[in-house]
Parts: structure tokens; sequence; C-alpha cells
């Protein structure tokens, strides 16, 4: 049985990928953080089907925590590490920049530094983003298109991602780069924007909310399927060698469209329910972002299943079974509306 170690298992990505290797018979090892309350939605139906064989270990860890991260890879001898831990939110990362910055450029430095020095051959996977081209140009963007981040989040992956690369040179360590362009689910934290849509839409159209605030709706970004993507950060780590590799759809779409496939689900005009507001207007902007997956396509065999408006259509669907849910609580006096939140997002 191989034994995988993956941070930030709470996180969209970290659940889907749990499925994929629990279901592959790993024993599945995460870190979660301490919160004041209970941060394990996402792998809930995990934890009750794999905990009590001990095929899925949850341990208290921080990626700003070097010895926490260095005792649980000596006692645990992972076989592969998935570093997917992150305050993955672009926006926030401007707000909290030391934190979002430490958070990644602390972790990478601890788990290599782990790996190098542990007796064991341990496949290292570093979640890099395409936030780390900028996307100033319209160039359609690939492994070796230059970087040119744009926000403190994007600027701590660029490190992460030299330090992974510099690793797998300087020691031959197996140390995988996947570089991923924007992936959304059902599972999505919901003050990104095409969960935040799917959120409000679904509420709008049962009456359960007004109006849905946003900000730039002229960038563009190239939003596929978070199943389909962590399908490919596996065979990345099962290639015959480690590598840097992008994962994207090669289409790209704008906020706008988002908003026209979500609303026309209901056959509702976004516009006529859609205001926009500097609070979520970012320092600095990443405009338009485009990804080559041809690399992942070619030695990969990676493919993508789910397309834009098939993606835009199941988070709609998931999000209505949520809003109906939420509509009985409300009119019951058990539920509150939150939708506006009070930090910027
Ligand atoms: P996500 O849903 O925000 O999940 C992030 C995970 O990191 C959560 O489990 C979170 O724990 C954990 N985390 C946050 N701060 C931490 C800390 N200090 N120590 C340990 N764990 C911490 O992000 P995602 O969408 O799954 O993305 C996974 C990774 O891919 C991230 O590194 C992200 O930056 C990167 N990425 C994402 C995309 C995308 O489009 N989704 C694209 C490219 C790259 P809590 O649950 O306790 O908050
Ligand atoms: O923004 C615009 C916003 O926050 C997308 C992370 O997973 O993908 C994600 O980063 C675009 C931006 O994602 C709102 O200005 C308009 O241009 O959904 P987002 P992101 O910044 O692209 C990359 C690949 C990652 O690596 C990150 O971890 O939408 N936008 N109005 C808005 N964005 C938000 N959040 N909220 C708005 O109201």
């Amino acid at each position: 049985m191989k034994k995988a170690f993956i941070t930030g298992i709470t996180g969209q990505d970290g659940s889907y990928l749990s499925e994929i290797l629990l279901d592959k018979e790993y024993e599945v090892h995460g870190t979660v953080r301490r919160s004041s309350s209970i941060n394990t939605d996402r792998i809930d139906n995990l934890i009750s089907k794999y905990s009590k064989e001990g095929q899925l270990n949850l341990h208290y860890s921080d990626l700003s925590d070097p010895t926490s991260l260095d005792n649980l890879l000596k006692k645990i001898e992972p076989d592969e590490i998935y570093n997917l831990g992150a305050q993955s939110h672009v926006h926030v990362s401007f707000l909290n920049p030391l934190y979002s910055s430490q958070t990644s450029v602390s972790g990478v430095v601890s788990l290599l530094e782990s790996v190098k020095n542990l007796d064991k051959e341990i496949k290292f996977y570093q979640a890099s983003s395409s936030e780390m081209y900028g996307g100033a140009s319209g160039d359609l963007l690939d492994e070796n298109s230059i970087f040119d981040p744009k926000s403190p989040y994007a600027a701590a992956k660029v490190y992460a991602h030299n330090l992974t690369k510099i690793y797998r040179e300087s020691y031959g360590l197996f140390c995988v780069n996947g570089i991923l362009f924007n992936h959304e689910s059902p599972r999505r934290g919901e003050t990104f924007v095409t969960r935040k849509i799917t959120r409000a839409v679904t509420r709008i159209s049962i009456g359960l909310q007004e109006k849905l605030t946003l900000g730039n709706l002229d960038a563009s970004r190239d939003w596929g399927f978070a199943k389909d993507f962590v399908e490919g950060m596996y065979l990345m780590m099962n290639y015959k060698e480690a590598d840097d590799w992008v994962l994207a759809t090669g289409e790209t779409h704008t906020v706008r469209d988002f908003l026209k496939i979500a609303f026309d689900y209901f056959s509702l005009n976004w516009e006529d329910y859609v205001l926009t507001s500097d609070r979520y207007i970012r320092p600095n902007e990443v405009n338009h972002l485009l990804g080559n997956p041809s690399k992942a396509k070619d030695k990969l065999g990676w493919e993508i299943k789910t397309s834009f408006e098939e993606l835009v259509k199941l988070m709609v669907e998931s999000d209505l079974e949520l809003a109906e849910k939420e509509k009985v609580l409300y009119e019951n006096g058990m539920l509150k509306p939150t939708w506006e939140y009070p930090s910027s997002s």
C-alpha cells in the first residue's frame, strides 16, 4: 500500500485528490489546522468511510511550523507528498502579505529539506499556479513562458516553484511542479468569483438574495473543473520523470461570460442583478490568462472531460440544492443571510 502525505487536504483540491488516492488504495495522511470550529466539511464523507480502518489519517500541523512537518514525515515515511496547502486567495494576499507569503515559502522549504534528509525516495508535488505568469500579455502560456507575478500570493508561488526545481536539479529528487490554471467545482471556496456567482444566482432564483456585488467583470480566466485537474496531479507523479507541467483547458472566458451562462440557467438577465464595487478591485490585477496544456496532453495523456458550459451548470445545480435547503432553514428562522461578507474578497 503506497502512502501519500497531503498538505491542504481540507481544501477543494485536497478533497478531490484524497478521493482519487483512497480509491487507488493509498494510505492517505493529511494535515489539518487547528481552528475554533471544525473545518473538515469537504472530507467528512471520506473520514466516515476510510478513517476507521486507518486508510485516512489526519494530523494537526501548519505550513509555518517546520518541526511539525518534519516529525510527521519521519513518522509516516510517505512515498508521495502533495503540497497543496496555501492561503490561496489572491486579493486576501494583498491584505495579509506576510502571512500569505510565509505560508507558501516556509512550507516548501521545510518539506523539501525533510525529503532531502530522509533516507527514502519520496516524490514531491508542488501546487504552482497560473497566477505566476501575471497575465500581462495575451499569449498562450506554457511551461516556458516567463513569470511576472502581480500579487504577494503569486510572488510566493514563484519562489516555491523555483525551489522545487532547484531541489530536483541539485539533489536529483523527484520534484514536480503542476502549473494549474483556475479550476473550480461545487467545493470551491465561496469567495472565489465563480462560486460567489453560483451561490448568489441560485439564492436570487428562489428569492433568498436580491443583488450580487462583484469587482472587475472584464477579467478573463482559463477555467476548468477541479476533478479533471486533480487527476492530472496523479498522472504527473506517476510519469517516468519529474518535470514542470501546465494544466489548462486552452479556452478563456470573462467574468461576464460566466455570469451570462449562470443567470441564463434561470432565464434571468444578469445585468438586472449584478452591481460592481471598488471593494472587490485588487491593487494589481491579472487581466487575462490562457494556458496551453499540449505537453500534459501529449506526454501524460491528460484530458479535459468537462467543458466550461458544463462546469457552470454543475456548479449552479449543486448550489441550487444548497439554496433550497437554506430556504427551509431561513423560513424557520434558523438561518440569517450571510452572503455579503464583511471582509474583502
Ligand atoms: P483551498 O481550497 O483554498 O485550500 C487550501 C488548503 O490549504 C486548505 O486545506 C487550507 O486549510 C490549507 N492551508 C491554508 N493555510 C495553511 C497553513 N498555514 N498551513 C497548512 N495548511 C494551510 O485551495 P485549492 O483551490 O484547493 O488549491 C490547492 C492549492 O493549489 C493551493 O496551494 C493553491 O494556491 C493552488 N492553486 C489553486 C488553483 C485553483 O484554481 N484552485 C490554481 C492553481 C494553484 P483550511 O481548510 O484550514 O483553510
Ligand atoms: O478571481 C475577478 C478577480 O478570486 C478571478 C485562486 O485559486 O486561481 C485563483 O485566483 C477573477 C479576478 O481567482 C470578483 O479580480 C471580479 O480577476 O476567483 P478569483 P484568481 O484570483 O484567479 C489561481 C490560478 C490561483 O492560483 C489562486 O489560488 O475574478 N473578480 N469580481 C472577482 N474575484 C473575486 N474573488 N471576487 C469578486 O467579487
